[in-house]
């Protein structure tokens, strides 16, 4: 196990799987700066790690995660007026792109209420699994903000115009059921069976072709601004990049020769 010492944050790579965790359950796990620096360390660090092949998110405690920390100094009003806009900057847009762009699948698993950022945080992620307790709250116009961290892009795009506009502009709680059903996250599970059922995604995911995984999450990701031409151009590239690599070449025998694959990422 490779882990480093946080405060806000707990964070480890072990057998080919990174786990981040927030961790300020008194706080449900909102974001003030320092966590920010946190998780923003680990990503670095997990970038440079050759071993990790999925990136778990999850919440210590009752929560998943509550947005943004209305406390913390640097974004509470006060006499002299603040800039939102730097913290975003600072802090939101590096976090969501860092996920974006990280070439390997990201997991995020709800355990509990997310909210504001933290309900657009998982949207973020790759594959996001709930327990059926948990909830989303896209928080912000209730105190006069808008969507962050991708919701306004998000949103939209996973559930349509319509319910993207309600949940914004109501902030009413989405339940883990109701999300999975919208098409706003991958699966809803028993609370009983969350915690087996993210170990089985992310153990999937730490023995599969990361590389293939990583154009997979490429194409997906730009497909929105794309033409069918332009994407199916990147496909082929994709295609001819993957059908060098080992774990094409292992896929392929291993079907051949009606055996499981063992795939090691390159
Ligand atoms: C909190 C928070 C919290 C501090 C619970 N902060 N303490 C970006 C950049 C710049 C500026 C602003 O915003 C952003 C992005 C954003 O994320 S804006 C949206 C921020 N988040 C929210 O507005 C959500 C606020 N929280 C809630 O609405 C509720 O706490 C939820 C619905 C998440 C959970 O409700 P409950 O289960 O009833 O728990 P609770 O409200 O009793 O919270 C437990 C404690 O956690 C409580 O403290 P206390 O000392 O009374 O035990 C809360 O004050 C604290 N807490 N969220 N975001």
């Amino acid at each position: 196990m490779n882990s480093v010492a946080y405060e806000s944050i707990q964070y480890g790579v072990d057998g080919g799987i990174a786990r981040l965790t927030l961790n300020r359950p008194d706080r449900l796990n909102s974001f003030n700066d320092a966590m920010h620096a946190e998780v923003r360390d680990a990503l670095a660090r997990l970038r440079e790690d050759d071993t990790a092949r999925v990136l778990l998110i999850t919440g210590a405690g009752r929560a998943f995660c509550a947005g943004q920390d209305l406390s913390d100094r640097a974004v509470a009003p006060s006499a002299i007026p603040v800039d939102l806009g730097a913290s975003i900057e600072r802090n939101y847009m590096p976090l969501v792109l860092g996920l974006q762009r990280l070439e390997m699948p990201v997991v995020c698993g709800v355990n509990g209420v997310a909210a504001g950022a933290g309900a657009n945080l998982a949207l973020a992620c790759d594959i996001v699994i709930a327990a059926k307790s948990a909830s989303f709250i896209q928080a912000f116009c209730k105190i006069g903000l808008v969507p962050d961290s991708g919701g306004t892009y998000f949103l939209p795009r996973l559930v349509g115009r319509a319910r993207a506009m309600g949940l914004a502009m109501l902030g009413d709680r989405l339940s883990a059921e109701d999300a999975a059903q919208w098409g706003l996250i991958w699966k809803c599970v028993e609370d009983e069976a969350f915690s087996r059922e993210v170990e089985d995604v992310v153990q999937q995911l730490a023995s599969a072709p990361t590389r293939g995984l990583a154009a997979i999450k490429r194409a997906m990701n730009v497909s929105d601004g794309n033409s069918l031409e332009g994407q199916l151009a990147m496909e082929r590239d994709l295609q001819r990049e993957l059908g060098y690599s080992d774990d094409y070449r292992e896929g392929v025998a291993a079907f051949l020769g009606k055996r499981a694959p063992q795939f090691r990422g390159r």
